[in-house]
């Protein structure tokens, strides 16, 4: 019997050379072509993981049988165009969508009539029913997780939680050898699962579905990835679990990824969501990781300051003297924490908003932080029309906020994020203000361009936090040819013409950049005229000329820029051991005596778009941008 040809899409795009490893359609083969009878009636024919032209990609398809999507907010709308050209030329072919932008009723079905199946939650055992069904002529009724049509109706069965989740691995099972071997031109970034679910459910979120706690992989399945990947060498290995570190075995896999690393030296780079209450476990884990340069930095999770907001999304905060001992401890053992809140969330307002900022600031959150605007996903409890109506969420389309998508990249297809701009909390021109204000705290404080002179303005004259850079972004507002205008005419676009959230511009390469990476950027272009001027601002506050500008100069000196692989600043000050103190929320002396420091710059950049990438881009969460402790003291003539 010859076997019906498969075609499985889960596109994404490309960065550079360097692609996502599609791991939501890997883990639907590697679990059904593990079963012997889907192995014996189908071959799976083909994989679509990047956004190829589409008139092309159906050309070269071979009768095809049945063809599965993989849906995410970045590929729904190249799916439709895919499926929707598929059915055209292969009205039989079965059209199948999945994944956590399809909704959880039948709406999609009746919306796009070339679609047969959707596909609700988790899809493996749906997956390999709908084959064999198929493949025997049955009918689809008693498979849990799908909406198909029947008779002119549309039927939907709900999901059931899937307990056991003993499936092969993608990684291990020839999906993966597969890429590699057909594509040796790209370098895929593998994802392993060790864990599924999450313990939160907070409003906003997706992640692992609404109902489903979390489930644990086998520990050989994880272990054998890893050994996988390091074996083939994989630079960058990323975990798609949402607590790692909650589990007492998450330490043991944590050994075999060092003890991997140390016979292999691979991988180079490691990337996971570490448990949100960040206990000891955490800590030892990332103590390792960090030893071994495999740790990208902890996030210290908060979202909202605001006690409504956390209420109204379903999360608690965690005690504030346990996260200044936190930030402490990891401040201490030389690993990068971060702090994330999001934007929109309702009952906040613009002033718990911004008091929240200052509330992180004062804690001592002076290496990361993240604004991220809200926005809403079908599958979250946000996504629900009864969620939108009780707290009066609104929210707009915009194109696809991501940054550092490389623009030569873009194709006829445009995909959207929905940004929520306004809730029962706070009206449209609140959120574009406070928007603005993040990102003004981003650029000057996290990226660091003043963030010394705000240290010590709140450190020896108590100038709060957000007065100073509420005053600043004033300031630039008012001179009308800021970046800061153009970004706040970047909002007033997003909220009036459904316009993007990122910013192109050719000095830095040809990727997107946010706003607040973007002037950082531009303010680092032009860092003397931007330190002069800033020397008229700071002068209202620090009135005493040759300390604010020697105050300035060490600024400036501890901000890299390009092409100075050598460079030395001389002053009147012990600058130093001052402003780290102060970066650990310790108040210090500061001592006055003749300083001549030196750094050499083992990271210098040679242009504007490698400086852009490598220290904005992939060092913003290490801090790369700013020089710290490669600031040495050496003699004055030196
Ligand atoms: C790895 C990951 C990434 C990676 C790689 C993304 C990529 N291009 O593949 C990175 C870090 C780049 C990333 C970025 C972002 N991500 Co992300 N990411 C994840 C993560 C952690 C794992 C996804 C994964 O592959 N899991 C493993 C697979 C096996 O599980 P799965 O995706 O759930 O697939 C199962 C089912 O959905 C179903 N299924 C899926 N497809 C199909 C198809 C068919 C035919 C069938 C039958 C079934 C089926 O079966 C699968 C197996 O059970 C998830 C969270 C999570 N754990 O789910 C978020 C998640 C996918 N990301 C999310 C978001 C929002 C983002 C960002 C937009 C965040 C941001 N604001 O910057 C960006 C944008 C990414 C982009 N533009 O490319 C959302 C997506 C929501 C949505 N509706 O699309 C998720 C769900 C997290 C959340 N907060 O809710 N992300």
């Amino acid at each position: 019997m010859t076997r019906q040809n498969v075609y499985l899409a889960q596109p994404s795009y490309k960065s550079s050379n360097s692609v996502s490893f599609p791991a939501a359609i890997g883990a639907l083969a590697a679990y059904a072509w593990s079963l012997p009878e889907i192995e014996a009636a189908y071959l799976l024919k083909g994989v679509v993981f990047l956004r190829e032209p589409i008139e092309g990609l159906v050309a070269s398809l071979e009768a095809p049988r049945v063809f599965g999507f993989s849906c995410y907010m970045w590929n729904i709308e190249y799916n439709k165009a895919l499926a929707r050209r598929v059915k055209q030329a292969y009205p039989d072919c079965l059209v199948l969508f999945g994944g956590p932008q399809v909704p959880e009723g039948p709406e999609l079905l009746a919306q796009c009539p070339f679609i047969d199946v959707l596909i609700h939650g988790e899809g493996e055992l749906a997956f390999a029913a709908v084959l064999r069904a198929h493949a025997e002529g049955l009918p689809l009724g008693g498979i849990a997780g799908l909406s198909f049509r029947r008779e002119g109706d549309i039927v939907t069965v709900p999901a059931e939680p899937v307990c056991k989740i003993d499936f092969p691995s993608p990684v291990t099972s020839g999906f993966f050898d597969r890429l590699i071997r057909e594509h040796p031109d790209l370098e895929f970034t593998p994802l392993v699962e060790s864990s599924r679910g999450c313990p939160n459910h907070c409003a906003y979120c997706s992640w692992g579905g609404r109902e489903t706690g979390m489930r644990l992989f086998p520990l050989e399945r994880v272990y054998g990835d890893l050994e996988w990947l390091c074996a083939h060498h994989a630079e960058y290995v990323g975990f798609a679990d949402s607590n790692f570190g909650l589990f007492p075995r998450d330490e043991k896999i944590a050994d075999k990824l060092l003890e991997l690393h140390a016979a292999t030296g691979y991988p180079k780079k490691f990337q996971v969501s570490y448990a949100k209450d960040s206990g000891d476990r955490v800590f030892r884990i990332t103590e390792k990781l960090n030893a071994a340069g495999l740790c990208k930095g902890v996030t210290l999770s908060f979202q909202t300051m605001s006690p409504e907001a956390q209420k109204n999304i379903g999360r608690s905060n965690m005690d504030i003297e346990h996260y200044k001992y936190l930030l402490q401890k990891y401040g201490a053992a030389g690993i990068v924490t971060y702090s994330e809140l999001i934007l929109g969330l309702p009952g906040e307002t613009e002033q718990s908003f911004v008091n929240g900022i200052e509330q992180l600031l004062e804690y001592g959150q002076h290496t990361q932080m993240m604004v991220h605007l809200c926005e809403w996903l079908p599958l979250s409890p946000m996504g629900e029309k009864a969620y939108l109506d009780r707290y009066r969420v609104e929210y707009i389309r915009i194109p696809l906020n991501q940054p550092h998508a490389n623009l030569n990249e873009a194709d006829e297809i445009p995909e959207y994020s929905r940004v929520v701009v306004s809730t029962y909390s706070m009206t449209r021109e609140e959120w574009k203000r406070s928007a603005l204000f993040g990102m003004c705290v981003l650029c000057f404080h996290h990226l660091g361009l003043l963030q010394l002179a705000a240290l010590y303005l709140y450190f020896e004259k108590g100038v709060k936090y957000v007065d100073f850079y509420g005053a600043l972004l004033a300031y630039l507002l008012g001179k009308g040819n800021s970046v800061f205008n153009r970004i706040e005419a970047q909002f007033e676009g997003m909220l009036t013409r459904g316009e993007g959230a990122v910013i192109y511009d050719p000095r830095f390469g040809k990727v997107s950049w946010t706003f607040e990476e973007y002037a950082f950027l531009s303010a680092v272009y032009e860092k003397d005229a931007f330190y002069r001027e800033m020397d008229g601002f700071l002068s209202r506050y620090i009135p005493d000329d040759a300390f604010r500008r020697e105050l300035i100069a060490y600024q400036s000196f501890i901000v890299k820029e390009i092409g100075r692989p050598y460079i030395t600043f001389s002053g009147s000050y012990d600058w130093r051991p001052y402003f780290r103190s102060l970066q650990r929320n310790h108040a210090a002396a500061l001592e006055k005596r003749p300083v001549r420091y030196a750094v050499t710059d083992e990271t210098v950049c040679e242009s504007w778009p490698e400086y852009a990438r490598k220290i904005v881009w992939y060092g913003r969460r290490g801090g790369k941008n700013l020089y710290a402790d490669e600031i040495k003291e050496i003699n004055a003539d030196e």
